[in-house]
């Protein structure tokens, strides 16, 4: 197992949910952090808490993954001791709505397009480079397991869960040889505010996505990520998908 003592993690979408849990988790493992988010108070408390806990270095930032000026500048005035990003946590994305095709709602499918994929890109193209010149770095992508199988209502998103697949798929071919990692955690249904992200704000449509079954936690998949960065340099986990007990697939859930 490697050490993630000292190494600095890039976490974006690290105000809540899934990239909240990874900061923890990396905070225990002693990593320097850069946290970035929409909501910079959010990551500016995370620090503080996780700097005081923990006694490591906490870089927070303001940022949208899809606005492309701001990543790249984000990136090129990150503080010295933070420049040389060992790990890269992809984790910014959202579902909005559950709409058929035909019926889609055009702001919804920018949205999603815009932060899942144009985003995810936008995050990689500047870091990734840095980490080629290095011979040395891992880059995690947040996938699903609406990226192995679409289902009703979820067109758009699966289709950006897919893509995040290929590019995962894409730049570990891109780099083999390098000493980069790229990897694709892949989850099932969590129980975070990614529902009621999804229901714009409606709580009671939000929490019976998740009635009568014990769904993951982001604890659960942070737990993953930790064990996908920590193998030793000459092992790495392509793809690792992580459903609770309950779920077969993206269409099969057993519900109580
Ligand atoms: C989230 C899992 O089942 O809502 O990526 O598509 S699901």
């Amino acid at each position: 197992m490697e050490s993630l003592q000292g190494k600095t993690v890039l976490i974006t979408g690290a105000s809540a949910g899934i990239g909240e849990s990874c900061a923890i988790a990396f905070a225990k493992e002693r990593a320097k952090l850069i946290l970035v988010a929409r909501r910079k108070n959010k990551v500016d408390e995370l620090a503080r808490k996780l700097s005081d806990k923990f006694n490591i270095d906490v870089h927070t930032s303001l940022l949208d993954v899809r606005d492309r000026a701001q990543v790249k500048n984000v990136v090129a005035n990150l503080p010295s001791e933070f420049t040389e990003v060992d790990i890269l946590i992809n984790n910014a994305g959202l579902a909005r709505g559950v709409e058929t095709v035909a019926e889609g709602n055009y702001d919804n499918w920018d949205e999603m397009i815009d932060t899942n994929i144009k985003g995810m890109l936008n995050v990689t193209r500047a870091i990734l480079p840095g980490m080629i010149e290095r011979n040395r770095g891992h880059i995690i992508y947040l996938g699903s397991t609406a990226g192995h199988m679409a289902y009703t209502g979820a067109g758009v998103y699966c289709a950006t869960k897919f893509s995040v697949r290929a590019i995962s798929d894409t730049i570990r071919i891109e780099v083999v040889g390098t000493g980069v990692k790229v990897t694709s955690v892949d989850p099932g249904a969590v129980e975070t505010d990614f529902s009621k992200v999804r229901f714009f704000g409606d709580e009671e449509k939000a929490a019976k996505v998740y009635q009568g079954f014990t769904p993951l936690t982001a604890e659960d998949v942070a737990e993953s990520i930790i064990f996908c960065a920590t193998r030793p340099k000459h092992a790495n986990i392509n793809e690792l998908i992580i459903t609770s007990t309950s779920q077969a697939n993206s269409l099969v859930i057993h519900r109580e």
